[in-house]
């Protein structure tokens, strides 16, 4: 079994995605959105077009980039008898999302410093985004899971309506440990942004920002007071 944490429909609340293998009663692929006012989750497998029995090794991507992350999925045939086998091939699909990129996002690539700060894949970083009043954070994963699930190491967030993105704030993770600071941001952008030396446009190279480095605060016990001193 493998889930994973997506905002497939870039409205700024982390959905999730849920992949339950092949144990015997007849598991699907389902996502559920969470619902931003309420933050249940709705079970909308049937709405985004999931048909997709025993399914695994899920991987995320925005593999038509067009600001919104699309799945990839395998299935398996381990707990399956010979007959059940014959009717379930094995196979990979993509599934493709028309639904993110009606809202705003930002896409970020993420580029370490290397000997002199956090390795070039930025595995570790963590980004704290803030756009309309709502904070959101990722951190970049290097892979996790038993079935070795690993995403695309781009990051895209969903902006809803947002027409700016008022800060955003990298925690990257290795040597010296800075914490850079951008801010006025706009939307529906692929940027590339590179320890120390700030944020570029990903598509001309056109410099963009530099960054505004921040000290790290002190870490103290007490119960943290915002959104923001909670990712930390
Ligand atoms: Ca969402
Ligand atoms: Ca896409």
């Amino acid at each position: 079994m493998s889930v994973a944490w997506l905002d497939f429909d870039n409205d700024g609340w982390l959905d999730l995605l849920v992949s339950s293998s092949d144990y015997p009663d007849n598991q699907m692929l389902k996502l559920y959105r969470q619902n931003p006012k309420t933050h249940k989750f709705e079970n909308v497998t049937e709405f985004a077009g999931f048909n997709w029995q025993n399914s695994t090794q899920l991987s995320l991507a925005d593999f038509d980039r067009d600001g919104d992350i699309d799945i990839l999925v395998g299935n398996t045939h381990m707990r399956l008898t010979k007959e059940q086998r014959a009717k379930i091939p094995l196979a990979t699909a993509v599934f493709r999302n028309n639904v993110g990129n009606k809202n705003n996002f930002v896409s970020l690539k993420l580029i370490g410093a290397g000997k002199t700060g956090a390795n070039k894949a930025a595995i570790g970083a963590r980004i704290v985004l803030k756009a309309s009043g709502h904070t959101q954070m990722h951190e970049i994963s290097g892979g996790h899971g038993h079935f070795g699930h690993q995403d695309d190491l781009r990051v895209i967030f969903g902006l809803a309506k947002a027409q700016k993105i008022d800060e955003m704030t990298i925690y990257w993770h290795g040597k010296n440990n800075r914490i850079e600071r951008f801010s006025n941001l706009q939307p529906n952008k692929f940027y590339k942004i590179i320890e120390g030396k700030g944020i570029f446009d990903a598509n001309t190279g056109a410099a963009i920002q530099k960054p505004t480095p921040v000290k790290p605060q002190k870490r103290s016990n007490k119960k943290p007071k915002t959104e923001e001193e909670d990712f930390r």
